[in-house]
């Protein structure tokens, strides 16, 4: 039986893996206004974004304070969709709340 001949690679192996790219993500942000009531808005937060009633309280105040408040961040199809579900149920009511999508940096 003749010996096996092991010819060694000329270069090593340079080609990495391409991993599947993330998916971009976008922020939900809630804006304040004039009229919607307070326990309208910790409702519908707590509703469309599952938060507990301390967080939708504490959201919603900086929100109120502040002028907006980033509320979590989703793909782009849910961001969407969430921010549109929560808008309709303010307007449903003839309220003016509103929630709005943003592309993170
Ligand atoms: N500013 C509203 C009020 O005083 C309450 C409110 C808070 C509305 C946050 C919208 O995103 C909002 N009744």
């Amino acid at each position: 039986m003749s010996p096996t001949v092991v010819t060694p690679r000329a270069k090593p192996r340079t080609k990495t893996r391409t991993e599947p790219e993330r998916p971009k993500l976008y922020k939900v942000i809630l804006l304040n206004d004039d009229y919607t009531p307070r326990e309208f808005v910790v409702t519908v937060l707590k509703a469309v974004f599952r938060m507990n009633a301390e967080r939708a309280y504490a959201v919603m105040m900086t929100a109120h304070r502040k002028g907006a408040c980033v509320i979590a961040v989703y793909t782009r199809d849910v961001a969407e969709t969430k921010a549109k579900e929560a808008t309709a149920l303010g307007k449903d009511k003839g309220y003016p709340l509103f929630f709005t999508t943003e592309p993170e940096e």
